[in-house]
């Protein structure tokens, strides 16, 4: 398994829609054994294809909260989000491909998600907490979309602008 480079905002890549998977061979299963490694590595509690350069509708969570609770790891394969609550929750997120930025985003508190699994089985199930929260984060990097995209323009300009300064510095830092 490989540690992979997660891409920095603002980066193109970043901002496409992903096409979807049509098979799951072994270059699959290859890229989802990396998400993983690369989520915790990080660490984060989700990672999605594009962070890595994949363009393709590939998401891993884990949203265990502690070491003391089991891990409970999700690859999800063309996820879609089948319904929403009329509910919503204000939840903090970050995002690895923005780092050191946290800001509050209002979500719907409940989604019920159709995904495939690795082994090619098509599955649902509800989420809440803070997993519908992560989940429809990671379906959001599917379609290009950030959390930042969810703030003000200012506070968004602000965080843009922090990033390509750090971005800047790490390429002369390199250099
Ligand atoms: O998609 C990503 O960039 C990963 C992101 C997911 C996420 C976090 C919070 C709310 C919504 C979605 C992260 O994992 S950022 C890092 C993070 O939140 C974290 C890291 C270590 C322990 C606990 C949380
Ligand atoms: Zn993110």
């Amino acid at each position: 398994m490989t540690i992979r480079s997660i891409l920095l905002h603002p980066d193109p890549r970043l901002k496409k829609r992903c096409d979807p998977v049509e098979t799951i061979d072994d270059d699959m299963r290859v890229l989802i054994a990396d998400m993983f490694e690369t989520m915790y590595d990080a660490p984060g509690i989700g990672l999605a294809a594009p962070q890595v350069g994949i363009l393709r509708r590939v998401i891993v969570m884990d949203c265990t909260k502690s070491d003391e609770e089991d891990s409970a790891p999700i690859a999800m394969i063309n996820p879609e989000i089948l319904s929403s609550s009329d509910e919503m929750n204000v939840h903090e997120e970050g995002c690895l491909s923005i780092p050191e930025e946290f800001n509050n985003v209002e979500r719907p508190a409940t989604v019920r998600v159709a995904y495939t699994d690795p082994e090619g089985m098509r599955q649902e199930i509800d989420c809440d907490g803070l997993l519908a929260t992560c989940v429809q984060h990671e379906i959001d990097h599917l379609d290009g979309k950030l959390f930042i995209d969810y703030l003000g323009p200012v506070k968004r300009q602000m965080i843009t602008g922090r990033m390509k300064k750090r971005k800047k510095e790490k390429a002369a830092a390199r250099a």
